[in-house]
């Protein structure tokens, strides 16, 4: 892949974003751009699905096949789409509330399929287009519109989620930081399985609290400590205990697992979209006549 010729304008659309100046998608949207380019992938090889927020916007503004669907709903589509073509990169993206409140039985589920897809969430501690109420991800005594109190709940923590239902890939990226983040998106694309990179992308506009300047104080760049093993899910673990969940880099990765495409369906060879249907009528008939 990597030695064909592409670029981040191919990636590019003409419409300019309707994000908040300085809001942190826009880092989402040049650091995939990027990393799809680095790849050497091209326009109409690349598949996202996004599902309703402002982070469910990046579909529209990226340059590949998209799908702005429901909200919550960025999952099922993504997997759909690469099962029945396993040979596109498939994304899907979205925000917290998106991910890991109303679509969280789907984030579950994708996770023990290990479908071949990235899951980018564009984690900003809020609802950001419906103008500021807890999210969640927000940290416990959070206030805003919905918890002018401060939040009751603990906060949902992604990563724990998706090391215990098996995750295959698991990283976290920082927009105040398009170079770690590009290289993120990039391992994370090359990596056959459900790859989650759960993306800090400050809402400037409704979150006073989660800011870039909060982020640069309490994250913890992996890269930066030499001796980590992203290989071991007990590292991982215990480095998310120490650091509260504030990390950056690829925190878990199983390499050599079948993706589900490959362990059920006869890997990229065999494309279920254009593969006859394998069924005589007399078969289907019966099927159906248990139904009648
Ligand atoms: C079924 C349904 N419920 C609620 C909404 C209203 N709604 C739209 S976006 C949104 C929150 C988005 O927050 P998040 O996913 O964190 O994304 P952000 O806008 O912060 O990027 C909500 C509640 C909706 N569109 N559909
Ligand atoms: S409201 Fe927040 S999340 Fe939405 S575009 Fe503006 S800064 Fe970004």
């Amino acid at each position: 892949m990597a030695d064909r010729n592409a670029s981040m304008q191919m990636f590019r659309v003409d419409a300019r974003p309707t994000w908040c100046p300085g809001c942190g998608d826009y880092t989402v949207l040049a650091s995939l751009q990027k990393a799809v380019a680095n790849l050497g992938l091209q326009p109409e090889e690349v598949v996202l699905s996004t599902g309703i927020g402002c982070s469910g916007k990046l579909s529209q503004h990226f340059g590949s096949y998209g799908f702005h669907g429901l909200h919550g709903r960025s999952l099922p589509i993504a997997q759909g789409v690469q099962l029945a073509n396993p040979r596109l990169t498939v994304i899907a993206a979205g925000g917290d509330g998106d991910g890991y409140g109303i679509g969280l039985g789907h984030f579950l589920h994708a996770l023990r399929r290990n479908v071949n897809i990235t899951y980018i969430v564009m984690d900003n501690n809020i609802y950001g287009l419906t103008t500021g109420q807890t999210s969640p991800t927000s940290a416990k005594g959070f206030k805003s519109k919905t918890s002018p109190h401060g939040a009751a709940e603990n906060p949902i923590r992604p990563l724990y989620l998706a090391l215990s239902q098996g995750a295959s890939f698991v990283a976290q990226a920082f927009s105040g930081d398009v170079k770690e983040m590009t290289e993120i998106f990039e391992a994370a694309i090359r990596h056959k399985g459900f790859s989650l990179v759960n993306s800090f992308s400050p809402c400037v506009t409704f979150n006073k609290v989660n800011t870039y300047d909060w982020f640069k104080d309490h994250l913890v760049k992996l890269s930066e400590r030499p001796d980590y093993r992203p290989e071991s899910h007990l590292e991982a673990l215990s480095y998310i205990d120490q650091f509260g969940g504030l990390v950056t880099g690829i925190i878990f990765q199983q390499e050599g697992r079948r993706a589900y495409h490959e362990e059920n369906l006869g890997g990229e060879e065999i494309m279920p979209f254009d593969s006859p249907v394998k069924m005589s009528n007399e078969e289907r008939e019966k099927i159906l006549s248990y139904y009648y």
